[in-house]
């Protein structure tokens, strides 16, 4: 939608848009001056679609601690997603990975783009890396050491089990989800969360993303893995490929329920770690991706068009989630309200329909009970028509 139409359309996401934009430009003007820190952040705008902002508005230390972290992790994940890579190649390298990051003359080029762009020019990430404090290094070595293990594991090896996919999404977001809670431990601004809240922030990240993506992924030319588990989606086809043609978009519609259902059991440990959070910009930080998480999921469940495009929130939603997720009681309110609309999508003659709603109860459950929903008839309202309006569009 361009500006005329948001003008018209949805006049409260004006001023989030306006005020995004102006913070990006504010953001792209602020690149440090030595080398290789321009490069960190460069690259990190370039490559995060979504957590270069989120990053960015940290304080200084954490900020290019977390910087560093994603950068490091993106390349890893740049050698595992390489799929012109042997396995015989690629195995080794994930596994080695994390002690590659103290040797300045080690290079692995590999992925395209930007993607390439970050491993060819990787020694300029471990310059950063190296000037970090002794005990973020410690830490997202640790993380880059575990997830390349995991990746190995899982190079050779399909999602077969909603088990084997718990285990896949552990290794690729819960743990990055472990290493943020030690990140923001090391930097004194929060008590050090449990591995089990930190990894279900992942998890529900991760989920997200491997539903919205089926499309995306399932058409990738050379085919992509796909990660969607066989225990799931063989109650509702043969081959995972079935979905994307339109005989079957019943079955392919169930099976997304299914999946969305499945990713909502890590609402309540999401919120409960969020609850925890004592500083603000930490807060924003987790927040904000978990509430867009949640609006995807509401906006993709019982939607066909995940089968047919792209199904993604109006950047001014977006914008409206950036601006307007400062505090628990946002949370509680935007989780109440989008599960809400989530649940008003449910059809009865939908294979899940009774666990989907049990789960969205449970939710909303956990939202009222932290008393923190105050107005709530009048925001709402409000949103209601906002965030119904994106469900009804896309
Ligand atoms: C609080 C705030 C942010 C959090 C969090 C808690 C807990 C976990 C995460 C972020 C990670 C969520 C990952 C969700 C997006 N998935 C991917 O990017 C997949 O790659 C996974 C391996 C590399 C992970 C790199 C990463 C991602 C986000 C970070 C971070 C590191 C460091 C700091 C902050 C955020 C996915 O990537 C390709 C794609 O999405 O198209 C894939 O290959 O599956
Ligand atoms: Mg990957």
């Amino acid at each position: 939608m361009g500006l005329l139409g948001t003008i018209m359309e949805h006049p409260e996401e004006v001023y989030p848009m306006l005020k995004l934009k102006m913070a990006a430009a504010r953001i792209s003007k602020q690149i440090p001056a030595e080398e290789h820190w321009a490069f960190a952040y460069t690259m990190l705008q370039k490559v995060s679609r979504s957590f270069a902002l989120v990053i960015q508005q940290l304080g200084p230390e954490l900020r290019n601690a977390v910087c560093v972290f994603y950068l490091i992790l993106r390349a890893l994940d740049t050698v595992e997603d390489d799929t012109s890579v042997a396995t015989e190649v690629k195995v080794p390298i994930l596994e080695s990975f994390y002690r590659h990051l103290y040797d300045l003359n080690w290079s692995f080029s590999c992925g395209t783009k930007d993607y390439k762009i970050l491993m060819d020019k990787f020694q300029l990430v471990q310059t950063s890396f190296l000037e970090l404090n002794k005990d973020y290094q410690e830490a997202i070595e640790e993380i880059a050491r575990r997830m390349g293990a995991g990746m190995a594991i899982f190079i050779q090896k399909e999602v077969e089990t909603v088990d084997d996919y718990d285990e896949y999404c552990h290794y690729v977001a819960g743990l990055v989800g472990l290493g943020l809670s030690k990140l923001f431990y090391v930097a004194g601004l929060e008590d050090l969360a449990s591995d089990s809240l930190s990894n279900s922030m992942g998890l529900f990240l991760q989920k997200t993303n491997i539903i919205r993506d089926y499309l995306e992924d399932i058409n990738e030319i050379p085919k992509s893995r796909m990660f969607w588990p066989r225990e799931i989606w063989s109650k509702y086809a043969n081959k995972l490929e079935d979905f994307k043609y339109e005989e079957n978009f019943e079955k392919s519609v169930q099976c997304l329920n299914d999946m969305v259902t499945n990713a909502l059991i890590h609402v309540k440990d999401c919120l409960q770690y969020m609850a925890l959070l004592k500083d603000q910009a930490t807060f924003r930080f987790c927040a904000i991706p978990q509430v867009m998480a949640i609006g995807t999921l509401a906006l993709c469940y019982n939607n066909v068009n995940v089968f047919k495009g792209v199904v993604k929130m109006r950047r001014g939603l977006t914008a409206r989630v950036i601006a307007e997720t400062n505090t628990m009681k946002d949370v509680y309110d935007a989780f109440y309200e989008l599960s809400a609309s989530l649940e008003s999508k449910i059809e009865d003659k939908d294979p899940n329909s009774s666990l989907t709603r049990k789960r969205v109860e449970e939710i909303k459950k956990a939202c009222t009970a932290s008393g923190s929903i105050t107005r709530r008839g009048k925001y709402l309202k409000e949103s209601w028509s906002i965030y119904n309006s994106v469900l009804v569009s896309a």
